[in-house]
């Protein structure tokens, strides 16, 4: 078993790969069963357990001694030091309904380094990768970000969670940043919107309540494409805030989440 960074990701893209197949062709399947997790609003199904169960079973194979971080059965025990990080169908909720914006996600760390990451939308075929130092790409294009330096250029992405109390929190920062932009977008899976941001689809995203599994393989993708993903005042991103962009646009966006308390209360 290698360990390298580009062996790991060429097992991440194929282990993707299927599992993308598996959740496009399973869809009408996933709609007999829809469960809830969070909220009523934050759904599961059958196939993203299904999609989940089936890298799991995999990386088991060709990769028993690895520790497994999913979003659907939690953590595996390990021993290697490699951990693989595993949303099964990102974008849940576009999933349930029909819209072409969802996607695995797969990133596989090294001694808590994320070392290689790879983000598939199944319905496009879309699929962005990085590994460590080795630059980022969506098939042959390598990616760069944007050129955008000011907000009020700035066509940002971002996203809201499941609980009513965050998502009023989440729409008065959002109201106080649309009149200071271009326009804003929101996506609905995290995974895409941080490779958006890598491919300059996006000039910027930043959102609030990110889960390692929506976070992991994007972040990776966006930092080899030169954006800075952090959190707010020195934190890396995570749960609390993660902000996507490149250096000078960071800074900006940075300093007014910062004012706006974006990552919620203390
Ligand atoms: C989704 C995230 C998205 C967020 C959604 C949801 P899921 O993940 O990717 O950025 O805004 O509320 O959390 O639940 O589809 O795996």
């Amino acid at each position: 078993m290698s360990d390298d960074p580009r062996d790991l990701l060429e097992l991440a893209v194929r282990l993707a790969r299927e599992a993308g197949e598996l959740a496009r062709s399973g869809r009408q399947r996933a709609l007999a069963a829809v469960g809830s997790k969070s909220s009523p609003t934050d759904p599961v199904t059958e196939l993203d357990r299904a999609t989940e169960s089936l890298v799991r079973q995999r990386l088991a194979a060709e990769r028993p001694g690895d520790e497994v971080l999913g979003e659907e059965a939690g953590s595996s025990s390990g021993g290697s030091g490699v951990r693989w990080v595993l949303d099964p169908i990102d974008g849940t909720v576009n999933y349930l309904y029909g819209l072409p914006q969802y996607a695995v996600s797969l990133a596989v760390q090294c001694q808590g380094r994320t070392v290689a990451g790879v983000v598939r939308n199944p319905e496009s075929g879309e699929e962005w990768t990085a590994f460590a130092g080795g630059g980022a790409w969506r098939g042959e294009h390598r990616l760069a970000g944007s050129a955008v330096s000011t907000l009020d250029r700035a066509l940002l992405g971002t996203g809201f969670g499941y609980d009513s109390a965050v998502r009023a929190e989440q729409a008065a920062v959002v109201a106080e940043l649309l009149p200071k932009v271009r326009d804003i977008r929101r996506l609905g899976a995290a995974s895409l919107d941080l490779c958006f941001a890598a491919e300059g689809r996006l000039d910027a995203y930043y959102e609030r309540g990110l889960q390692p599994w929506d976070l992991a393989a994007g972040e990776l993708i966006a930092q080899e494409a030169g954006l800075l993903v952090t959190g707010l005042a020195g934190e890396p991103a995570g749960a609390a805030m993660t902000i996507a962009a490149p250096p000078d646009l960071h800074a900006v966006l940075h300093a007014e989440l910062v004012r706006l308390g974006a990552a919620g209360p203390a």
